[in-house]
């Protein structure tokens, strides 16, 4: 049975001054005890309005204005008639997606969920157009991203609603608390690429299928061993959603892959977002090529 959950927000603006201006940014513990063990014991943590109307619009008319998401957009066929778009880039630079990327409000959340430094893996817009918008097949991340070299599952990724995700357009699914499967098999089986569907059927025989219902600017945490998938978006709707991954420090890959190793990462404070306005991809961002990725077969769905 399916649900939509919301859980208390944090409340980053409200947290009082003496207690900002005493916290090293790389030690600030903003998460309350219930929102950690929340994500400890689900796999996952929503916090709402994370980004606020404001920044929700300027995310919202950069994505649709950045002329590389239509440029370097990658269709991903989901065999069943839909079309996943999909631009994906390691770096976090100096434009607006590197200024969420490294957001203090990210960054710090994601280190206090994971208990470590992390750094950018890399950041993906994951595009469903109005009644073209593709499936994605149940999988969780860690099933690729053990391939390349990353020992731990100890990796997250926060999902940023650009458009109102909505069960209509084809919202995020997951299945609550099936992070604690560890990571289950992953590759072709049938027509379907993904997680092994046997695993899956019976997973969700005894786990909560939650469909992740978000506003603009409502993030979703999430970790790797999560399972998840979306349905096709059949509505009018557009559903834009912007995916920024992390990985720990201690987790830094034993070999190289087409994702980076350890970097550290450069935190930004919270004003950097609206400071950095509409400002869109810098020259010489790495956008993936599927065509280049040794991993995956070109434009394959088997990318996380
Ligand atoms: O955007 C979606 O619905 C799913 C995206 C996803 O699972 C991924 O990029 O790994």
């Amino acid at each position: 049975m399916g649900s939509t959950i919301s859980l208390r927000r944090i409340r980053f603006d409200k947290c009082p001054l003496p207690l900002q201006a005493s916290l090293n940014p790389l030690v600030m513990t903003a998460l309350t005890d219930s929102q950690l063990s929340t994500f400890q014991e689900e796999g996952y943590l929503i916090v709402r309005s994370l980004f606020d109307i404001e920044e929700a619009d300027i995310l919202r008319q950069a994505a649709k204005t950045e002329s590389a998401f239509e440029e370097k957009a990658y269709n991903l066929d989901d065999g069943e008639g839909g079309q996943q778009r999909l631009v994906l880039w390691n770096s976090a630079g100096e434009d607006l997606w590197g200024a969420i990327a490294r957001s203090n409000r990210i960054v710090n959340t994601m280190e206090q969920l994971f208990g470590d430094e992390v750094y950018h893996y890399h950041s993906k817009m994951s595009i469903k157009q109005p009644r073209t918008g593709g499936a994605w097949a149940w999988h969780q991340d860690y099933g690729y991203w053990y391939q390349n070299g990353c020992l731990y599952p100890d990796m997250g990724s926060a999902f940023i609603a650009v458009d109102p995700n909505t069960k209509e357009n084809g919202c995020l699914q997951v299945l609550r608390a099936s992070h604690k499967l560890g990571r289950v098999e992953h590759g072709r089986f049938g027509d379907q690429t993904g997680a092994d569907p046997e695993r899956v059927k019976e997973a969700a025989k005894v786990m909560e299928l939650v469909y992740v219902e978000l506003d603009p600017g409502d993030t979703l945490f999430f970790h790797s061993n999560l399972l998840h998938r979306s349905d096709q978006n059949t509505s009018d709707q557009p559903r834009w959603s912007l995916i920024c991954c992390y990985n720990t420090k201690h987790n830094n890959p034993y070999k190289d892959s087409h994702h980076p190793s350890y970097t550290p990462l450069v935190k930004l404070p919270e004003s950097a977002i609206k400071e950095m306005g509409e400002k869109l991809f810098s020259n010489g961002t790495d956008f993936w090529n599927p065509k280049k990725d040794p991993t995956t077969g070109a434009g394959k769905k088997t990318e996380a």
